[in-house]
C-alpha cells in the first residue's frame, strides 16, 4: 500500500468522542513503551506524527490518525505501566476496554509485543482477554532489529509456546522494528488486503 497522506485527527478521552466518519480502523495496543507510537510513525514514514517517548505511560488518550483520507490508525493507551495509579492499572483501562468492546469501525487490533524480552504475563492476559471477547487481533513483535532469523524464530516460538495452553491456533504474526523500518510492508499489505475485501 502506498501512503499518500497521514494526518492527526483527534485525541479522545471517551469512546463516544472518537471520530464518527465510519472509516475502518486498525488499533495499536501493548505495554507502555513497547513502541506503539514509533511503529505508527514508521508505517507512515513520518518522524513525529504520533508522539513517542522514552517515558512510559504518557499516552492516556485514544489517538486517531487518518491515512489516505480513508482509514484510521489508532494509537491506544499502553497497559501495564507500573507507575500508573491503581485505577489506571485496573484491567486494560476502562476507556480502552470500552473502545475495544464497542467500537463498530474497529477492524483489527495489532497487539504489540517486545520481542527482546521473555513472554510477559500481562501480554498473555491481554491476549486471553481478547480471545474471551472474540475480538480479532494479530501479534506484532517490535524492536526486532539486530537479530538473525534463527534467533527471531526461536523467540517467536517461545512466545507461541507460552500461548499454547490457552490457544488452539496461533494468530497471524508480524516482525517489526520501527527504528530500522522492518516489517512495514508486511503490516501495510495486511491492512490493504482487509480494506480491499470490505
Ligand atoms: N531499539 C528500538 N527501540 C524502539 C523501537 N521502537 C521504539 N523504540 C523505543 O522505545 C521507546 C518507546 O517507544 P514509543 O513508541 O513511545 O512506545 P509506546 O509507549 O508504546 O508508544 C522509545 O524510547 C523508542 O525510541 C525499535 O524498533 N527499536
Ligand atoms: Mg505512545
Amino acid at each position: 500500500m502506498n501512503i499518500s497522506s497521514a494526518k492527526f485527527v483527534k485525541s479522545s478521552s471517551k469512546v463516544n468522542e472518537c471520530p464518527d466518519s465510519g472509516f475502518p480502523e486498525f488499533a495499536f495496543i501493548g505495554r507502555s513503551n513497547v513502541g506503539k507510537s514509533s511503529l505508527i510513525n514508521s508505517l507512515v514514514n513520518k518522524k513525529t506524527l504520533a508522539q513517542t517517548s522514552g517515558r512510559p505511560g504518557k499516552t492516556r488518550l485514544i489517538n486517531h490518525y487518518v491515512i489516505n483520507d480513508s482509514w484510521y490508525l489508532v494509537d491506544l493507551p499502553g497497559y501495564g505501566y507500573a507507575g500508573a495509579s491503581k485505577q489506571a492499572r485496573k484491567g486494560w483501562g476502562k476507556m480502552t476496554e470500552q473502545y475495544l468492546l464497542t467500537r463498530k469501525s474497529l477492524v483489527c487490533t495489532f497487539v504489540l509485543i517486545d520481542i527482546r524480552i521473555d513472554p510477559q504475563k500481562i501480554d498473555l492476559a491481554f491476549i486471553h482477554w481478547m480471545g474471551t471477547k472474540q475480538l480479532p487481533f494479530v501479534l506484532v513483535f517490535t524492536k526486532a532489529e539486530k537479530m538473525n532469523s534463527v534467533k527471531l524464530k526461536s523467540l517467536v516460538t517461545k512466545f507461541e509456546e507460552s500461548m499454547k495452553p490457552q490457544w488452539e491456533s496461533m494468530p497471524e504474526i508480524f516482525i517489526t522494528s520501527a527504528s530500522y523500518r522492518i516489517g512495514n510492508k508486511e503490516v501495510l499489505s495486511f491492512v490493504d488486503k482487509i480494506l480491499h475485501n470490505m
